[in-house]
């Protein structure tokens, strides 16, 4: 193949450009973009610019076919060349691999996610029961992203949670699967910024007459008070109505029965009349509801009795040793505990989802897997707060990986080789990370004031400012209460304290819970709230549930174990516009993401080291032809290399053990344009190069 694209004829490995500043990678990434060459390698990483537009031709099963049993320097690059990069490995070491996709959000992660699965997908032979499996893997995708995506000013099908999608495979075929969700954006439910949606299911929901009419719903997103701004339900990227046959059918696939499916419905139904509760004080500390007929449909929804239902919406019971003591709560905290309650619902409702998804794909049989990583990018809101601070940190977690990562498995190849090697400076993110997840650091300090009843947001500032010292985090001038800054790798971010203690702690009253647990007719509702803690007061002794943050850092830390244990393959994804329009590249955009994502030292490391490795079978085979007098057959391929570059001018390489390591890109270059020329005199009449010869 060519190491230059077809099309804008820069290189397809940026370890073979002419420099190695950010703005000559820039400027080769814009060249490659406006010509629909949107991907790039740096040796065995994969970094996409984002086109905004489906590219013809560019994907699909003869494209798939293409990939398949070549090596990544065969072909021009492609996330299918990283998914048969990986299952190559799988297949030949018998090992677990994992693609690890990063990028801030709107980047292309989750379309690369998808890509990589239709890649691995479409190895599965044709026999009935393994394309049956194949499909069902392949369903979760729109059903989770109906439920755990929305639409952001940043992306309008942003996932609102991570994913760890493992596949399992049985000589090679499919045999499975397991998902892992990290976090939902559950305050999405409840509160929307401008500009921004609810979760996509809402809206398919209403683009559905008849479930409309089933579940007493109007058409019109103006009527819901969970829909924050009405004026952004409508996206011109999105179909609902389109979307929610896609999800209906997905959810039959995973076999959830017409009956699951409306129980489900209903309790998304509840959830929007829920939000059309209001209260009115009565006194200082007790509420009225104001609007029966929104709770009457919310509790017909649920299958609990609306009398039931409106007393554990503005009361609440407070034990205190043996007795148990009902008060009246204000409006304030009425609408606090009914805002927990959907919340509560549709958190428990994804991970109802989830584990039907796994259920469905679950098995025992399989030798080795693949791993995909999608999860929410880096991303800047208008108000950043508690799951900002969570999803940015694990975007900081997932560089410092890379970092490593990269850098020790590049160490360990010339160390393996036998090559000398110099090691080269990183950008060392690690004290950011520790800023949030250290002990004394913020993740602990919001613990240890979600014990403190009289804490407050305000009480948790203070602690922040008077227990950390870091260069990353600083109060700026002019901030208003509550705010502070955190320098993170790829942006400074300026976070509210307001809400992260209840986030933290994620309070939802007993009495609501034992509502429903206890007289839901609606059978999953029901189930949600089976392993609740407030059903369980009775039996267990009083010990605290883990915060919403010990759960989470412990699962972020459970992910990069697993992902370390993995063969590691990187896709990284940069977004080239702010306003999501295809063929609009904004240098000043790409070259911050080049500068955070560490490409210019990724691409020092892979040079300082050497620009071109290859086994000397490999490099033997394919430029014999390249240089006179080296064609014929030399059953020492490492005697044979030695001849193609000391015949070829090549001055700069390394003999390692099973490799040989070229150091400057122009001498593969040289030899590289050699063999193109003598294949396209020797052979004229050789099919039109798509970027393949050899
Ligand atoms: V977030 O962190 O979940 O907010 P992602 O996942 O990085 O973000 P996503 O994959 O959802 O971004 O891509 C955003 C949008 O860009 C998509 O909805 C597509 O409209 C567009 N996109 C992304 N990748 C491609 C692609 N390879 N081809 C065409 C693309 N369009
Ligand atoms: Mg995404």
């Amino acid at each position: 193949m060519s190491y230059r694209g077809a099309k804008s004829g820069v290189v397809n490995d940026l370890v073979l450009l002419d420099g190695s500043g950010e703005q000559e990678i820039v400027e080769a990434l814009a060249a490659r973009h406006r010509a629909d060459e949107i991907y790039t390698y740096i040796g065995e990483v994969l970094l996409v610019v984002n086109p905004y537009r489906l590219i013809s031709g560019l994907y699909g099963s003869s494209k798939i076919r293409s990939y398949v049993s070549k090596k990544l320097y065969e072909r021009p690059p492609h996330v299918y060349g990283i998914a048969e990069m990986a299952y190559r490995s799988m297949m030949l070491n018998t090992s677990n691999e994992c693609v690890i996709i990063t990028g801030e959000s709107g980047a292309g992660k989750t379309e690369a996610s998808k890509t990589v699965m239709e890649y691995v997908a479409a190895m599965a032979s044709k026999s009935k029961q393994v394309q049956h499996i194949k499909d069902e893997l392949l369903q979760t995708n729109p059903l989770l992203e109906a439920f755990g995506n929305a639409k952001t000013r940043r992306n309008d099908n942003s996932s609102r949670f991570g994913k760890y999608f493992a596949i399992n495979f049985l000589y090679g075929d499919p045999s499975g699967g397991s998902i892992s969700t990290y976090l939902l954006e559950k305050t999405r439910v409840t509160h929307q910024q401008e500009g921004e949606r609810n979760f996509h299911i809402f809206y398919q929901l209403l683009s559905d007459s008849r479930r409309r009419g089933d579940f007493k719903l109007s058409g019109s997103p103006g009527d819901y008070n969970f829909f924050g701004d009405p004026g952004a339900a409508k996206v011109r990227s999105i179909d609902d109505a389109r979307d929610f046959s896609e999800t209906t059918r997905a959810m039959d696939f995973i076999g959830m029965g017409g009956d699951e499916q409306n129980a489900i419905f209903a309790i998304l139904a509840a959830i929007l009349h829920l939000g059309n509760v209001e209260f009115e004080s009565r006194g200082r500390d007790a509420s009225d509801i104001v609007n029966a007929r929104a709770v009457s449909e919310a509790a017909s929804l649920l299958g609990v009795n609306e009398r039931d239902l409106s007393t554990a919406l503005t009361h609440r019971t407070v034990k205190s040793g043996t007795e148990s003591v009902r008060t009246s709560l204000s409006a304030e905290k009425a609408a606090f505990a009914r805002d927990s309650l959907a919340k509560s619902l549709y958190g428990r409702l994804f991970d109802h989802i989830v584990a039907r998804c796994n259920e469905t794909i679950h098995t025992e049989q399989f030798s080795t897997c693949i791993g995909v990583l999608d999860i929410y990018g880096f991303e800047i809101l208008g108000v950043n707060g508690f799951e900002q601070l969570c999803i940015n940190y694990t975007n900081e977690k997932l560089h410092a990986l890379f970092i490593e990562l990269t850098l020790k498995g590049e160490q360990a190849e010339y160390k393996r080789e036998n090559i000398s090697w110099v090691p080269v400076e990183f950008f060392d993110n690690t004290p950011i990370v520790e800023l949030v997840d250290r002990r004394g650091g913020l993740f602990s300090l919001i613990d240890e004031q979600s014990i403190f009843p009289q804490a407050t947001d305000a009480t948790l500032f203070q602690k922040f400012q008077s227990n950390i010292r870091a260069r990353e985090l600083s109060v700026p001038r002019g901030a208003a209460p509550g705010e502070f800054e955190i320098r993170h790798y790829a942006g400074t971010v300026l976070y509210n304290t307001e809400g992260m203690l209840e986030a933290n702690k994620d309070t939802l009253f007993p009495d609501l819970v034992l509502v429903v647990y206890h007289t839901a007719r609606n059978p999953i509702a029901k189930d949600l709230f089976a392993d609740h803690p407030a059903v369980d007061a009775g039996r267990k002794t009083n010990k605290r549930p883990p915060t919403t943050c010990m759960q989470y850092k412990k699962s972020v830390a459970d992910l990069m174990d697993t992902l370390r244990s993995n063969n590691q393959h990187y896709i990284r994804c940069i977004k080239p516009n702010e306003s999501k329009r295809a063929g609009m590249f904004e240098g000043d955009m790409v070259i911050t993401q080049v500068r955070y994502l560490g490409i210019a030292e990724n691409l020092i490391v892979r040079r300082a080291g050497y620009a071109f490795r290859m086994t000397y079978d490999e490099f033997a085979a394919k430029f014999k032809c390249a240089v006179a007098g080296t064609d014929r057959w030399e059953p020492n391929t490492r005697k044979a290399t030695e001849d193609i570059l000391r015949k070829g001018g090549v001055k700069h390489y390394e003999l390692g053990r099973t490799k040989v390591f070229i150091k400057d890109a122009k001498d593969l270059l040289r030899i590289e344009d050699a063999r193109r020329n003598f294949l396209e005199t020797a052979a004229e009449y050789l099919p039109e190069d798509d970027g393949l010869i050899g």
